[in-house]
């Protein structure tokens, strides 16, 4: 086990087929930490409106959690737009899990990082709702080809790792400018309190970046990526991109898991 001073985390989408929920035990088995963040969309309950696929798994990782916060790890849940009707309950707790509706985060080099999910910072989602919800059900398609393709290079041999759902973002982003600069925005928010940087999530694109002499850090997601963050004790943040370290040995991973949730 790993330890680590946190653990930042975010677009985990449980009640979806596509949550990597077996993906996602593994990393919470392999890290141990002070802090952990959850931020945002961890359980989908746009999703769940239209059906329900919650896994055995998907259990495991609540009860983990709730564990996790009972035996002392500080656990704070900033719900995202997929579980805004969450906040209704910012301020209470859930278990031992604080739910609020953003954090200051201070790094042990004194770094102080706004800690939000970032759909505030999203024109698409905070105006255009039908829009993001469409986006919303032409991204969960994105994803379920996906997992054929995947197991369809594995079947013929294909090596590497390569997403759709990744290469269709990266195609939109320079098309479109990805939805009027959500990086933009959301290190405006964190310069205007004069803050170090910012880590959310939302757009499901992991990254850790200096913009315009801010950090901007970004949790990616565990329904395509599995990525997650995390800061050591030395104050280095580090993106763990755990989707791509066990591709190579989970071979049958994914088969496994749409036998499991479905
Ligand atoms: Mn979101």
């Amino acid at each position: 086990m790993l330890k680590v001073r946190s653990i930042f985390l975010s677009d985990i989408h449980l009640g979806t087929r596509a949550c990597q929920a077996d993906r996602l035990l593994a990393f919470l088995r392999a890290y141990e930490s002070e802090h952990l963040f959850l931020l945002g969309d961890i359980v989908d309950f746009w999703s769940m409106s239209r059906s329900i696929q919650w896994s055995q798994s998907q259990n495991t990782i609540i009860q983990k959690l709730l564990r996790r916060a009972r035996h002392g790890e500080r656990i704070v849940f900033i719900p995202g737009n997929h579980d805004e009707v969450l906040r209704d309950y910012i301020g209470t707790a859930f278990g031992d899990i604080a739910l609020q509706r953003e954090h200051v985060h201070t790094m042990v080099d004194g770094k102080r990082f706004l800690l939000v999910h970032g759909d505030e910072f999203d024109q698409v989602t905070r105006y255009h709702r039908s829009v993001a919800v469409l986006g919303d059900m032409a991204y969960t398609m994105l994803v379920r080809i996906n997992i054929f393709l995947s197991w369809f290079r594995r079947v013929f041999h294909i090596s590497g790792y390569w997403s759709l759902a990744g290469y269709a973002k990266r195609r939109m982003k320079t098309a479109l400018q990805f939805v009027f600069d959500f990086e933009g925005a959301v290190i405006h928010a964190a310069r205007e309190r004069n803050l170090d940087g910012v880590i959310c999530g939302h757009i499901h694109w992991a990254a850790i970046r200096e913009v315009d002499g801010l950090t901007y850090v970004n949790c990616g997601d565990w329904v395509d990526s599995c990525t997650a963050i995390v800061e050591h004790f030395d104050g280095r943040l580090e993106l763990i991109e755990w989707g791509k370290a066990v591709q190579a040995s989970d071979s049958s991973a994914i088969i496994k898991e749409e036998v499991c949730v479905s």
